[in-house]
């Protein structure tokens, strides 16, 4: 049943893209413009929810009269999980989302959240410009989803309002809330503390009710959405590097004419360029802002890192049959030989 709900609601899509207009005389009647939603998770000020209006600036310069592209924030369209599984289905044309809550899409994402894989921008451009991200972009179109671009989230950061953390045993009895994925899970269990999934969305709420006592994501996430309103300590941990990945309905996308592909490429190009861009500065300038707001921001030195990372090394045991032993290998590799 759902295989012909997702048929008819794609064929829908496609049919609207292919005869906007009928059968009327072209230059009597205005040609309809296909509409393509984008759902954002982030608010509007955040580097992702920027770049996914940049793609709509550019792609609708460029193709006049063609599209209309609305883009939403805050996931009024749902959270990663939801807008994903609606874009899939072709009840909804786009999202930023991270990767991490597509896990149970496609395991092998999961590489990516292996706690400190990555040990700088340069090595996650690496993977992800590389064989890695194409290999997890071919992976996901069969699923029906088309990866436009690579935006970064970035290196996550933890924050909470208990106390300030310096080791594993400072975690011991923090809630903290984790992404939906059983990585983060796992590593968090590991570490002593107490994780609990719950969507993007929710976060701020369960902190202001403390409902949880933590989170974790990266800096600009956490200044730009106020976090530091319910938090008071935030220790730079960078333990995961995620993705905001740029995804469209792959058949709708491929039902789009050949030009009309690669205008949507190269902008795609264009706004993870600015995209990453913007959102390092951020992540270097926002440290202070939160230290204004208030925050205690803990840098770790390397023994103190040292001690997160020990403790989190079983996870890649555990998980590394899921992955794929080879997979995480070769992504190893690459980052080994970036200079
Ligand atoms: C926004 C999310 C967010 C992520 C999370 O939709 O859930 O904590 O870091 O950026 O993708």
């Amino acid at each position: 049943m759902k295989k012909i709900i997702a048929l008819v609601s794609a064929l829908a899509v496609l049919g609207g893209a292919a005869f906007a207009g009928g059968k009327q005389d072209a230059a009597a009647a205005p040609q309809k413009k296909t509409v393509i939603k984008i759902s954002n998770g982030v608010n509007e000020l955040h580097p992702t929810y920027l770049a996914t209006k940049k793609w709509a600036d550019l792609v609708m310069a460029k193709l006049p009269g063609k599209y209309d592209i609305q883009v939403y924030a805050n996931a009024q369209l749902g959270d990663d999980v939801r807008a994903t599984e609606a874009v899939r289905m072709g009840s909804l044309e786009m999202v930023a989302t991270s990767a991490s809550p597509l896990a149970g899409l496609l395991p092998q994402l999961m590489a990516l959240d292996l706690p400190f894989l990555f040990p700088s921008d340069k090595a996650a451009d690496a993977v992800l410009d590389g064989k890695v991200g194409q290999k997890l972009a071919a992976d996901l179109e069969p699923k029906g989803l088309k990866i436009l671009a690579y935006y970064e989230n970035g290196f996550r950061q933890l924050t909470n309002s208990a106390h300030e953390v310096k080791s594993p045993e400072d975690l011991k009895g923090l809630k903290i809330r984790t992404m939906e994925n059983p990585i983060h899970l796992a590593a968090w269990k590991a570490l002593g503390a107490n994780p609990t999934p719950m969507p993007f969305s929710e976060v701020f709420t369960a902190m202001q009710q403390k409902t949880i006592d933590g989170q974790e994501n990266p800096i600009p996430t956490i200044y730009l959405q106020k976090f530091y309103e319910v938090q008071k300590f935030v220790t730079l941990s960078g333990h995961v590097y995620g993705p905001h990945i740029l995804l469209i309905n792959a058949k709708l996308f491929n039902s789009f004419p050949a030009e009309d592909q690669k205008v949507m490429l190269e902008a795609a190009q264009e706004s993870a360029l600015f995209q990453r861009a913007t959102n390092r500065k951020m992540s270097s300038d926002y440290v202070d802002s939160l230290r204004k707001e208030g925050m205690t921001v803990t840098v770790l030195t390397p023994a103190q890192q040292k001690a997160f990372q020990d403790a989190v090394k079983p996870v890649y045991t555990q998980f590394e049959d899921k992955i794929g032993k080879d997979f995480i290998a070769s992504i190893q590799e690459t980052i080994a030989n970036v200079k």
